[in-house]
C-alpha cells in the first residue's frame, strides 16, 4: 500500500520508515511512504506557507496555494488515492477504520499545522476526514503516524512470524490478559502456576478469563456490544465471584 503525506514536518514521518514493525514492512515493499512539503512549493523569498485569518482571532491557517500545489502534485502522482485530512472535526479513527482503510492500494493523508487549513482547500480536495481522539495536538503528524503504523501492520506480509500470532488473536474487541516472561520469580513475585503447567488448554482458559475480567472491570462498554459465548460467560461469572470474594 502506499501513503502520501503532505506535511510541512517531513522529518516527523521518516521515523516510522526506520523502525520495528513498519520500519521492516517499508523496507520489505509491503508499504511505501512519499512525502510532499508545501514549503517546497512556495515562491517568494520567505517561503512563507501561513496567513492571518480573515474576521481576524488568535493564530494562523496554512495558505492555499502552497498547500494545494503539494496536494495536486501527489495526486499527479497517487491517481486513485483518496486524499483524507488529519482534523480534530474528522471521523474517529479506531481498529475498525483501520481494517476498512488496509484493503486500500494507496491514500493521501493532509497534515496540518497551525489552526487548520483554508476551507477552500478542504472543499476541492479532500475526500474524508479522520481525527484520532478527543485531545489536541499540535499538527496532524502524529495522527498520520498513527493511522499508518495501524494500517500497515494489518497488511499482508507486515508481520514476522513472531508477531502474527497477534494477529488472529481470538480476543478481537477484548483488553489483553496479562504476560509473563523470565525469571519464574521476580522480586519475590512467582508467574501464575497454570502458564507453567504446560496444560495448553488450562493456560487458554487463563487467558480468556483474564482479559474478560479485565475488561469487566476496565472497559465494560466493550462487553455489552460484543455479547459473550456459552464459555465466555461462565470464566467471567467465576472471575466475578473471585473479585467478589477476594
Ligand atoms: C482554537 C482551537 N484550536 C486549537 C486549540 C483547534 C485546533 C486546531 C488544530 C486543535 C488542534 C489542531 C491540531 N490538531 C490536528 O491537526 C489533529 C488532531 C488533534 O489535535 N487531535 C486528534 N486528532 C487529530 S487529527 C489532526
Amino acid at each position: 500500500m502506499r501513503f502520501g503525506v503532505v506535511t510541512l514536518f517531513p522529518g516527523m514521518l521518516q521515523s516510522l520508515l526506520e523502525t520495528g514493525v513498519t520500519g521492516r514492512a517499508f523496507e520489505r515493499r509491503v508499504a511505501q511512504l512519499v512525502l510532499w512539503n508545501p514549503r517546497d512549493y512556495t515562491r517568494d523569498v520567505h517561503r512563507t506557507v501561513d496567513d492571518r485569518p480573515y474576521g481576524g482571532g488568535p493564530g494562523m491557517l496554512m495558505k492555499p496555494e502552497p498547500l494545494l500545489a503539494a496536494i495536486e502534485d501527489a495526486r499527479a502522482t497517487m491517481p486513485h488515492a483518496r486524499v483524507a485530512y488529519l482534523t480534530p472535526q474528522g471521523r474517529r479513527f479506531d481498529q475498525r477504520a483501520a481494517t476498512e482503510l488496509a484493503q486500500r492500494s494507496a491514500m493521501i493523508l493532509i497534515a496540518g499545522r497551525y489552526e487548520g487549513v483554508d476551507e477552500r482547500v478542504v472543499g476541492r480536495c479532500v475526500d474524508e476526514e479522520w481525527s484520532i481522539g478527543d485531545y489536541v495536538l499540535s499538527g496532524g503528524e502524529l495522527p498520520a503516524l498513527v493511522v499508518i503504523d495501524a494500517v500497515v501492520r494489518l497488511l499482508p506480509g507486515a508481520l514476522g512470524d513472531d508477531d502474527s500470532a497477534q494477529q488472529d488473536s481470538y480476543m478481537d474487541d477484548l483488553l489483553d490478559c496479562p504476560h509473563y516472561t523470565r525469571p519464574e520469580i521476580f522480586d519475590g513475585e512467582a508467574v501464575p502456576p497454570v502458564l507453567l503447567s504446560g496444560d495448553h488448554q488450562a493456560i487458554r482458559r487463563w487467558r480468556l478469563q483474564q482479559s474478560l475480567g479485565r475488561t469487566w472491570l476496565r472497559r465494560p462498554e466493550l462487553l455489552s456490544s460484543r455479547g459473550l459465548s456459552a464459555e465466555e460467560q461462565i470464566l467471567l461469572d467465576e472471575f466475578i465471584r473471585a473479585q467478589n470474594a477476594g
